[in-house]
């Protein structure tokens, strides 16, 4: 199962490039992302460094004089370790860590650890393994156990150390096992999913931190952990309401999404995903109140396509209202809209209102006969 192993605490170096028509300032704000996210996952950011450049270098991503540059930053500063925000191939991995001397860590590493450390469920611990699993395979090399074991933290959690010590064809078995393990999960789910076929089911999705858990505890009465922290949700949690709407009508609060979220995740999560496709109405939370709210708004539009979600009528929540100035909704493409603010409870009958005429045609629909 997953490891999570007491570390020294991280400190980390926050490394971007600006390619092509990529603006400094867009790389300077998803390094702003990145720092949260290092921060949820335990580290301390003590610097950052943006490169400009046409395209990666293939060896060691950035140019081979910035790697000399960070070595030397990693000594100022006091850093034991790199996080680059973008996905680094095996090779530029093991290049980096051989020339720096530190942990070099990338995106999707990141994110993957965060949900390893949150991960509580079996369904949602055995989905990060996989993941895990399916992103460490082409990268099992001495080199990488050699830094691993050295490091550890960031990076070593999981299939970490001991894991990366066995062979390949351990790791493709294992891997095997667990997509097993899945199917059953998605079976079980589909069971479960199969009893609530009569409920009007709406499911709550949105880029991570806009609020969905704080939006679902208002509509639910429920209790579920909210945080000013990204992927404080992972397990999929389901209410039944059925005062007030004219049929039962089941919520589900789910995991966020994120910029290059690594694909090893969207796929193994798949089966907690599958509710989002299969619901009957989305309600699509943003914050409003976040200066990149379009861009994570076609970010959480990207990932509904992947997992096939398309075609599930949704409803945009603009959330925070209640500390956004002026706020005018963005999409002018004849979406529903509601502005909201689950914190301060402002909005919610309205949206309510919304929901109760939505599962109201779903139930005519349903028990008319075709
Ligand atoms: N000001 C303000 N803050 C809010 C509002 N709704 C949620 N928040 C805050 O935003 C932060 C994130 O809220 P969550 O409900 O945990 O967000 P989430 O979308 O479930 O996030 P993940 O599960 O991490 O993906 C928390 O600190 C909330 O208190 C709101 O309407 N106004
Ligand atoms: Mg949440």
């Amino acid at each position: 199962m997953i490891e999570t192993k007491k570390i020294e605490k991280e400190k980390a170096i926050l490394v971007g490039l600006a390619v092509r028509s990529t603006r400094r300032e867009e790389v300077d704000e998803s390094l702003d992302e990145l720092s949260a996210l290092a921060v949820s996952a335990g580290a301390k950011v003590v610097g950052r460094r943006i490169q400009v450049r046409p395209r990666p270098n293939p060896a060691f991503y950035i140019g081979k004089g910035v790697v000399s540059e960070l070595k030397e930053m990693l000594g100022d500063l006091g850093g034991n370790s790199i996080i680059f925000d973008d996905s680094l191939s095996p090779a530029q991995q093991r290049n980096l860590e051989k020339e720096l001397d530190a942990k070099v860590i990338d995106r999707p590493i990141l994110i993957l650890d965060i949900f390893a450390t949150r991960a509580r469920t079996s369904a949602s611990r055995l989905q990060v393994e996989l993941a895990q699993l399916e992103y460490t395979l082409p990268r099992l090399t001495g080199a990488w156990q050699h830094f691993s074991r050295q490091y550890g933290g960031i990076g070593a959690k999981g299939p970490g150390e001991t894991q990366l010590e066995i062979d390949r064809r351990q790791v493709r078995t294992k891997i095997a096992h667990l997509k097993k393990k899945l199917v059953k999960l998605g079976k079980d789910r589909a069971t479960q999913r199969k009893r609530r076929e009569r409920l009007f089911k709406v499911a709550l999705v949105g880029y991570t931190n806009a609020g969905k858990s704080t939006l679902f505890n208002v509509l639910t009465k429920a209790n579920v952990r909210t945080a000013n922290m990204l992927f404080t949700t992972l397990d999929s949690t389901t209410r039944v309401m059925s005062t007030g709407y004219p049929c039962q009508v089941i919520f589900s609060d789910t995991v966020g999404f994120i910029k290059k979220l690594p694909h090893q995740l969207v796929e193994s999560f798949k089966s907690t995903l599958e509710e989002v496709a299969q619901a009957d109405l989305l309600l699509h939370v943003a914050d409003s109140t976040d200066p990149k709210l379009d861009q994570h708004i076609a970010q959480t539009r990207k990932v509904l396509s992947e997992i096939g979600a398309t075609k599930v009528p949704y409803i945009m929540i603009y959330n925070k209202i209640d500390n956004a100035d002026e706020f005018h909704p963005l999409n002018d493409n004849g979406d529903t809209s509601f502005l909201v603010s689950a914190l301060a409870k402002t909005g919610i009958s309205s949206l309510q209102a919304e929901i109760i005429s939505r599962s109201t045609k779903h139930m005519v629909q349903i028990s008319s006969p075709l």
